[in-house]
């Protein structure tokens, strides 16, 4: 049996990684071998730490998108199993990252000379900013050329994925569904939550299928896509605090998550994605924004007490990353003072990602 090979994509914050793990505890619960691929610019990634604590097998490309390092992409597929590859493989590409058919899917049924049974290539649509950007009705909080980007992801899909629908008013999803139709004809779309499960089993039954799949190679203006991704600042840091008596985990991630959502929103910073996770004994919570309207959440509560932790924080906001990270800094500090913490910030990155430039692009 040749292993399945999915990918999920879909822009920053739209839930690629909360799928996996739905489509993992799946296949896990079929008694399926699975391995997971997760993609950043750099070390320390939220999703990486997320679904390890979730008990996944997952490896990292780490420092460039599958697109741009390729064989990095293959060499932690081949480092997944013990001498043997996984049964299925679920990969989650960077959700800047567009031409994915052309640069990784392409690639890996032309060049890659390990058979794989490639599935269906599905997009996870983001509604915060997904309904503004599809109607034209203003930037959506992003620039025209990150809109660009999130234009060109849904393009090439297969097939699309409303996701949220456990919170989205029943007539925004009718409304999304008819744009993607208006604006994307020929593509399946599913509605889904990837939180509650609802609409898992659809989206199975679609990575099922095959057929002329994986096939919509596009034209794409690599002057634009560079500057959309670029637009969006980058920040990734991993930060250990301690304090002589103990503090509620959630709520501190909450309240780093609250002030930067409060800064980023004066500055009128948009915010694509920012997430953050915090790793005490054993046991883990995760806070996220997704766009600064509809403010921060706890995705994930842990309800522990503890005296130490380590937070990691990867953002990607519509602004300098220099700016991103005075305001991390700050915040971190603030926090810090309020909860009564020493800590030491260990690693802190934060740039503008540079200009894509895929290791294949197979367009024929
Ligand atoms: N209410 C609701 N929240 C969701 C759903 N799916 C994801 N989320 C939340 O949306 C946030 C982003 O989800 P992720 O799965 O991390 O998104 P992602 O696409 O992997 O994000 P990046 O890796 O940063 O591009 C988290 O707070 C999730 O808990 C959903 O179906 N319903
Ligand atoms: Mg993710």
């Amino acid at each position: 049996m040749k292993p399945v090979y999915i990918m999920i994509g879909g822009f920053l914050g739209a839930g690629k990684t909360t799928t996996i793990s739905q489509l993992a505890q799946h296949f896990v619960g079929q008694g399926k071998k699975i391995g997971i691929v997760t993609n950043d610019q750099t070390t320390d990634l939220v999703d990486t730490h997320n679904l390890r604590s979730q008990g996944f097998n997952v490896g990292e490309v780490a420092g460039s998108c599958f697109c741009c390092n390729f064989d990095a992409l293959t060499s932690t597929v081949e480092g997944l199993g013990a001498g043997e590859f996984p049964e299925v493989i679920l990969a989650e590409p960077v959700g800047s990252c567009t031409d994915l058919v052309a640069t990784v899917i392409r690639p890996l049924t032309e060049v890659y000379g390990v058979p794989l049974d490639i599935a269906p290539y599905g997009v996870i649509l983001k509604p915060s900013h997904g309904l503004r950007i599809l109607k034209d009705d203003g930037p959506g909080g992003f620039s025209p050329k990150a809109n660009y980007i999130f234009r060109k992801q849904i393009e090439e899909a297969d097939f699309v994925v409303i996701n949220r629908i456990d919170e989205l008013p029943a007539a925004d999803v009718d409304e999304l569904q008819a744009l993607i139709e208006e604006k994307f004809p020929d593509r399946p779309v599913l509605r889904c939550s990837a939180k509650t499960g609802d609409g898992i089993d659809n989206l199975l039954a679609m990575l099922e299928q095959r057929g002329q799949f994986g096939r919509r190679v596009m034209e794409v203006d690599y002057d634009i896509y560079a500057e959309g991704e670029a637009e969006l600042g980058w920040l990734n840091s991993q930060v250990s605090v301690q304090s002589d008596k103990s503090f509620a985990l959630d709520d501190l991630l909450m309240q780093l998550s609250s002030n930067l959502h409060a800064r980023l929103t004066d500055a009128d910073a948009e915010a694509a994605h920012l997430k953050v996770i915090g790793l005490c004994d054993g046991s883990y919570a995760v806070a996220n924004v997704v766009s600064n309207e509809t403010g921060p959440e706890l995705s994930l509560p842990s309800q522990s007490e503890t005296k130490s932790a380590n937070v990691v924080v990867n953002a990607r906001v519509a602004t300098d990353p220099d700016e991103l990270e005075t305001i991390v800094r700050e915040e971190l500090k603030n926090v810090a003072a309020k909860f009564d913490l020493a800590y030491e910030v260990n690693t802190m990155q934060s740039f503008r990602p540079g200009r894509p430039v895929p290791t294949h692009r197979i367009t024929e």
